[in-house]
C-alpha cells in the first residue's frame, strides 16, 4: 500500500473506534499518525527499508507495526476485525454530511438508531429535534443530508457525464495559464458510469485557474477549495475533481489519476521490480531523495516505456491482463469511430421510432455512413406498435424502392428486430424473415424465466437459420434495472458456432454484452456489430458509446462486421443465409 492509502485506513480505523465509543487518547493516536504519514516528505519504502519510521514524530511503536504491515501485506487483521465489529448501518451514517462519528454514537445510544431509515424516521417524528447537542436545526439539515445523498450517491452514466465534462475540459484548455489539460479517472477509461469527473492540468499558475473552476455556471455548490485542488458539485449531483501540478509532473499525475486502482498497483509493482519508485509525483529510482533525479516524461508513452511496456490506451487499464500483453509489445489497434461504415438496428416510425425511413436515411448519410439496417419491432412488441408480416412486406417493398431511387447515397438494409418468444421461437413466418437483409433476435418479454429455460430460449432463437445477430444480450437497463439472467458463456458458445453476431447494442442505458465479456468472447471467434438501436435520428450518436465499450472489450476492426464496407457486409450477411439454406 502507498502512503495514503495506509494514510486513509488509519483515519478511518479513528473514525472505527470513535464510532465505538473508544478512549479518545487511543482515536487520537491513529488521526495523528495518518496526518503524520501525509506530511511525510520522506519516501515511506525509504523510511521502512532502514527501520526509521519510528523515528518520525507522532508514530508510537504499535502503529509503526501497523504501518509496515499495511505497506507489506496490503491488509491489517485489527483492522478488518475492527470492520466487522461494526454494524453496516452506522457507517453508511458517516454518509450522511454533518454526521460525524461522534454523532452518530450518541443517536445510536439515547434513541437505537442503527440505520439511515431509522434516522429518517426520528427526524420525521421530531425526536432529533429534542435531543440535547442537536436541536431542530440539526433534524433538518440530516433530514436534507439524507434526501441529497440519493442524488447525490448515485452514480451517473458516461453519456451524461459527457455533457458535464467536456465544456470544463474545453473552458480549461482555453485558459492561458493551462499548459496541458485531461480528464482522468473512470471517465477517461470510458467506464459505463461514473462516480465523479477528475481533471488534471499543468501549470506554473494555478490560482486563476483553480479561481475559473469554482467559478463555472452550473454549479450547485463547491465542496473543496485549496491552492491546487478545488471539488465542485454540479446541479445533477455529479461531482467534478481538479489537480493543477507543475507541468513536469503532468503526465506522472495524469497516468496517476486515470487509475484504474489495480492497474497502478500492478504498474507500481513493476516499477519496483525495477529499483524503482511509481507515483503521481514522478518515477524515480528508490533511493533517489527527490523527483529531481528521476525520469522525465513527454507523455504518458514515456512511462510506459520506462517499465519496457507499449502504451496501454486508458480504457484497457483495468488490471485485467493489459501489463502482460503489453509488456509483449501485443496491445491490438482497438476500433475507432472512423472505422465504422454504417449501423445495423435501428427503428422508424413504423413501429415505435420518431423519424421515418427517409428521414433516417438522410441522417445516416450525413455521417457519411454508406449503409444503414432498418430493424423495426415486431408484432409481439404490441406496445411498440411491432410490425406483423403484412406491414413487414410492405416496409420490405419501401425499402426497396427507396433504394432503387438513388435519393441518397447510402444504402438500406432490410431487417427487423424479431421478439424471441418465452419458448424461444421468433415472432415472425420464417420464409419472410429469410428474405430479409438480417434479422436481430431480441428478448422483450418474460424477463423472469429462470436462468437454464432463459439460457435454453436464447440458444433455440441463435439456431434459428433467420438470426442474423442475437439483440441486447441481457436487457438490462444500467442504474435502472437488472438485465435478466442467462448464462453468458452458453450463449457465446452457441452464436459462435451456428455464425450468429451478437449485437454490441451502443444505447448508453444499455451497453449490453457488457465489455468484461467481449476480450475473450472475440478471442473464441465472436463477432459483433456495434448498434445503435435508433429510434431517431440523433440517437445516431449512441454509436460513440458502444465504440468505448468495443475498446474496453479489447475489440479490433476484425471483429465488428459493421466496419466492412459495402459490398463486404453485403457479402457476409449473404453468405449467412446461403449456407443455411444449402
Ligand atoms: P469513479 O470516480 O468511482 O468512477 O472511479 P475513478 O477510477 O475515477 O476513481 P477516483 O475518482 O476515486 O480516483 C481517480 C483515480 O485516482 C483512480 O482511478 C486511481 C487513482 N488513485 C490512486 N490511488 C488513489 C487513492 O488512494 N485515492 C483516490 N481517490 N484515488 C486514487
Ligand atoms: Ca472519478
Ligand atoms: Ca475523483
Ligand atoms: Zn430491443
Amino acid at each position: 500500500m502507498t502512503k495514503r492509502e495506509i494514510a486513509d485506513v488509519l483515519k478511518e480505523i479513528a473514525t472505527l473506534l470513535e464510532l465505538k465509543g473508544e478512549n479518545p487518547f487511543k482515536i487520537r493516536a491513529y488521526s495523528n499518525g495518518a496526518r503524520a504519514l501525509e506530511s511525510l516528505e520522506e519516501d515511506l519504502d525509504v523510511l521502512i527499508g532502514e527501520s526509521r519510521l519510528s523515528d518520525v514524530p507522532g508514530l508510537g511503536k504499535a502503529l509503526v507495526e501497523k504501518i509496515e504491515t499495511l505497506h507489506e501485506t496490503g491488509s491489517l487483521e485489527f483492522y478488518d476485525n475492527l470492520k466487522e465489529s461494526i454494524d453496516d448501518g452506522l457507517v453508511s451514517m458517516l454518509e450522511i454530511p454533518g454526521l460525524g462519528a461522534k454523532k452518530i454514537k450518541t443517536l445510536h445510544d439515547s434513541l437505537e438508531i442503527s440505520s439511515i431509515e431509522e434516522l429518517q424516521q426520528a427526524c420525521e417524528e421530531g425526536k432529533i429535534a429534542e435531543l440535547k447537542g442537536f436541536g431542530k436545526k440539526s433534524e433538518d439539515k440530516i433530514a436534507e443530508g439524507i434526501r441529497n445523498r440519493e442524488a447525490y450517491g448515485k452514480r451517473h452514466l458516461w453519456w451524461e457525464a459527457r455533457e458535464v465534462a467536456q465544456p470544463i475540459l474545453d473552458g480549461l484548455l482555453a485558459l492561458p495559464q493551462v499548459e496541458m489539460a485531461s480528464h482522468a479517472g473512470s471517465f477517461r477509461r470510458k467506464r459505463e458510469h461514473v462516480g465523479d469527473l477528475d481533471f488534471i492540468v499543468g501549470s506554473t499558475d494555478p490560482g486563476p485557474i483553480m479561481d475559473w473552476f469554482v467559478a463555472q455556471d452550473q454549479i450547485k455548490e463547491t465542496t473543496a477549495k485549496g491552492d491546487t485542488k478545488a471539488s465542485v458539485r454540479f446541479d445533477s449531483g455529479l461531482q467534478a475533481d481538479l489537480r493543477v501540478v507543475p507541468p513536469k509532473q503532468f503526465y506522472f499525475a495524469l497516468h496517476h489519476f486515470t487509475g484504474s486502482k489495480d492497474h497502478n498497483v500492478e504498474m507500481r509493482q513493476r516499477a519496483l521490480e525495477r529499483g524503482l519508485s511509481l507515483s503521481e509525483w514522478g518515477l524515480k529510482p528508490v533511493e533517489a531523495e527527490s523527483f529531481e533525479e528521476g525520469i522525465s516524461a513527454q507523455s504518458e508513452s514515456d512511462i510506459f516505456e520506462a517499465l519496457d511496456l507499449s502504451f496501454v490506451p486508458p480504457e484497457l487499464r483495468e488490471g485485467r491482463g493489459e501489463i502482460d500483453v503489453a509488456e509483449n509489445g501485443l496491445i491490438p489497434n482497438l476500433v475507432e469511430i472512423e472505422n465504422i461504415k454504417g449501423v445495423f438496428h435501428n427503428h422508424t416510425t413504423a413501429s415505435d421510432g420518431r423519424a421515418t425511413l427517409a428521414e433516417m436515411t438522410a441522417a445516416a448519410q450525413d455521417y457519411g455512413w454508406e449503409y444503414w439496417g432498418v430493424a423495426d419491432h415486431s408484432k409481439a412488441s404490441f406496445q411498440a406498435n411491432g410490425l406483423d408480416e403484412g406491414r413487414l412486406e410492405a416496409q420490405i417493398e419501401s425499402v426497396k424502392a427507396l433504394n432503387e431511387s438513388r435519393e441518397f447515397s447510402t444504402f438500406v438494409f432490410s431487417g427487423v428486430e424479431c421478439d424471441i418468444l418465452p419458448d424461444g421461437s421468433l415472432d415472425l413466418d420464417q420464409d419472410l424473415l429469410m428474405r430479409l437483409d438480417y434479422v436481430v433476435s431480441s428478448v422483450h418479454s418474460s424477463f423472469s424465466q429462470p436462468v437454464d429455460e432463459m439460457t435454453a430460449r436464447l440458444i433455440k432463437a441463435i439456431e434459428h437459420p433467420a438470426t442474423t445477430m442475437l439483440g441486447h444480450l441481457t436487457g438490462r437497463l444500467l442504474l435502472k434495472r437488472d438485465g435478466y439472467e442467462v448464462d453468458a458463456r452458453k450463449v457465446i458458445d452457441a452464436a459462435i458456432a451456428n455464425d450468429v453476431i451478437i449485437e454490441l447494442n451502443a444505447n448508453p442505458y444499455r451497453l449490453d454484452m457488457d465489455w468484461r465479456l467481449w476480450k475473450s468472447a472475440a478471442d473464441k471467434g465472436l463477432l459483433t456489430s456495434i448498434n445503435p438501436d435508433a429510434h431517431a435520428p440523433e440517437h445516431f450518436a449512441f454509436l460513440e458509446a458502444g465504440i468505448n465499450v468495443a475498446r474496453k472489450g479489447w475489440l479490433t476492426v476484425e471483429n465488428v462486421i459493421n466496419t466492412l464496407p459495402l459490398v463486404g457486409v453485403k457479402e457476409a450477411l449473404a453468405r449467412k443465409r446461403s449456407h443455411l439454406s444449402e
